[in-house]
Order: structure tokens, then C-alpha cells, then sequence
């Protein structure tokens, strides 16, 4: 029997989720789309999971599409935008407004949409070794899976255009010097690193955390008026939260507070 092409472990209140395609530096089919949204679904109805963590296997994060996949002979094509429309859009959407914060940790190349989908987390942090490709362009494409809206707005239009044009290679330390991830990790210390921050996530009150994530997200659609009236609500909300009253008595006392998600 083949081996399973997505793995999960729950580690405390951390979902792990790592793609295993070694082989093929974990390139998505159509059973590893599938077996994706299974494990998602599966950790969306787990109410004690408070932060997800995604890796890759072997020597590559994600080389995105198995190209193996897209062979086809003489006036024979593949409607993409069928694919990109049931499998990645999907997915860049659901990490993208997830309920609890996402870790990525970018083991080794992270390729295509293998790129982009390690964009669309939270928290980037990258192993020294890895690099980061929007290889779409060598092959007659464009950054599809968030790409061309997440690239702008992590690196700004000069360095978003030169590196989906010119489809090089960017190595984990220039992806922090330019904000477009947020750490570097020696190889070796790559997942502890992650382990901590996914961690650390897990144990912050996670209405706020949700209620951060989507204020920044969302903040590049609105004028400042807007984006203060949105603050002054969920503050609002989050004032009249059990967590809230509770890290401030914890505050006052002294002591670590225990937060319920309530
Ligand atoms: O549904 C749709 O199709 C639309 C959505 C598209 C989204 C996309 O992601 S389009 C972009 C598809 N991906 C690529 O074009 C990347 C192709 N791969 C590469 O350019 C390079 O492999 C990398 C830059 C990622 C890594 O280079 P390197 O030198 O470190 O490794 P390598 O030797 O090229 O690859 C190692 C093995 O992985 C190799 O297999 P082998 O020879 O050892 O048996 C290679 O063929 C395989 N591999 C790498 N990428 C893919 C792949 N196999 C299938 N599909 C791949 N994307």
C-alpha cells in the first residue's frame, strides 16, 4: 500500500500537518488536494485545536502542481483553471480565514503553488536551506494560489514583479531581509523553532488571535476610518470576553492566566 500523502499529529493543542510526497519534493495531485481537505475538515471539528502547523517531508516543503499530472499529448490540454478553482483556491481561502492562527514551516524548496500556500500562513518560518520559487513563469503561467495578491502586499510591486518574472530562486535569508517570511531556522532546529511559535499561539486567548488575524488581513481594503472603526468593535467584543477579564485579573495577581476561548 502506498504511503499516505498527507500526515497529521496532534501535539498538545498544536495540528500538525505534513505533506509527504518525498519523492516528487511533495508536488500536489488530486488524492493529496483530497486527502488535505479531509485532514482540514477532521481539525476544523476538533474545538481543543488552537493553532495548525504545516511541513513538508524529506529534502522540499512543496513543489506545487505533480506536473507528472499535466503531460499531455499533441492538441490534447487541461483546463487549470477547473483545478485551480476546485483544489488551490480553496485551500489559499481556508487558510487564509481560518479560526486559529497557521505556522508554516518551509523545510526545503517551496516551489509554485507550494510557495504561495506557504504565503498564505500566518507565520512563516523557514529552514536556512530552503528557497522560495514563482516558478509560473518559466512554464507559461502566472502565481495562481494567492500569488499575485499576497506577494505585493508582503514585498511590495518591485520585488512581487521580479520575482514572478524573472522566476528565481530566493533564498530563505532574502525572504526575511525582504518581510516576505517572518524567521530563518538552522535546519536542524527548524521544527522545534516552529513548535515553539505554533506553541506560544496555542496558548494566547484565541478570539483575540482571531480577531488580529482577520483586522491585519483585511486592513489593505480599507481607508483609516474604516480600518479604526473595525478596531473600536472588536475591541468592543473582545472586552467582554472571559479571557480578557481573566488575563487582566491574572495580571493584577500575579499569577499565569488560564484561558478557555470564551
Ligand atoms: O492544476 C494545475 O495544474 C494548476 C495549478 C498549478 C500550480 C503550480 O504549482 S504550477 C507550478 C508547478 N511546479 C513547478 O513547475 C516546479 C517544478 N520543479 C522545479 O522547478 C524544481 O524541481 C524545483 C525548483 C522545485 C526544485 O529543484 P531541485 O533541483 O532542487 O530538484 P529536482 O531535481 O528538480 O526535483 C527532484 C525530484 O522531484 C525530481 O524527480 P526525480 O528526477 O528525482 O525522479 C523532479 O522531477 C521531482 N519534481 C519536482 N517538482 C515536481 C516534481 N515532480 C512532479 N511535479 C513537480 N512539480
Amino acid at each position: 500500500m502506498s504511503e499516505a500523502s498527507i500526515l497529521y499529529e496532534k501535539r498538545g493543542a498544536v495540528a500538525i500537518i505534513t505533506l509527504n510526497r518525498p519523492d516528487k519534493l511533495n508536488a500536489f495531485n488530486t488524492k493529496m488536494h483530497e486527502a488535505l481537505r479531509l485532514t482540514l475538515d477532521m481539525i476544523g471539528r476538533e474545538s481543543d485545536i488552537r493553532c495548525l502547523l504545516l511541513t513538508g517531508s524529506g529534502r522540499g516543503f512543496c513543489a506545487g502542481q505533480d506536473l507528472g499530472d499535466r503531460a499531455v499529448s499533441g492538441d490534447q490540454r487541461v483546463d487549470l483553471g477547473e483545478t485551480v478553482g476546485r483544489d488551490y483556491n480553496p485551500l489559499i481561502k481556508r487558510l487564509h480565514n481560518s479560526d486559529i492562527p497557521t505556522v508554516c514551516a518551509v523545510n526545503g524548496v517551496a516551489a509554485g503553488a507550494g510557495a504561495n500556500i506557504a504565503l498564505a500562513c500566518d507565520i512563516v518560518i523557514a529552514s536556512k536551506k530552503a528557497k522560495f520559487v514563482e516558478v509560473f513563469a518559466n512554464i507559461g503561467l502566472l502565481p495562481d494560489s494567492g500569488g499575485t495578491y499576497h506577494l505585493p502586499r508582503h514585498i511590495g510591486l518591485a520585488r512581487a514583479l521580479g520575482m514572478s518574472l524573472l522566476g528565481e530562486p530566493v533564498t530563505a535569508e532574502t525572504a526575511k531581509d525582504w518581510g516576505l517570511i517572518w524567521e530563518t531556522a538552522e535546519p536542524d532546529a527548524l521544527m522545534d523553532k516552529a513548535l515553539a511559535i505554533a506553541g506560544a499561539l496555542a496558548a494566547k486567548p484565541p478570539l483575540g488571535l482571531r480577531q488580529i488575524r482577520k483586522a491585519i488581513r483585511e486592513s489593505f481594503d480599507h481607508n483609516l476610518d474604516e480600518q479604526t472603526e473595525i478596531e473600536r468593535q472588536s475591541m468592543r467584543e473582545l472586552g467582554f470576553t472571559d479571557d480578557y477579564a481573566e488575563a487582566v485579573s491574572a495580571f493584577l495577581e500575579k499569577r499565569t492566566p488560564k484561558f478557555k476561548g470564551t
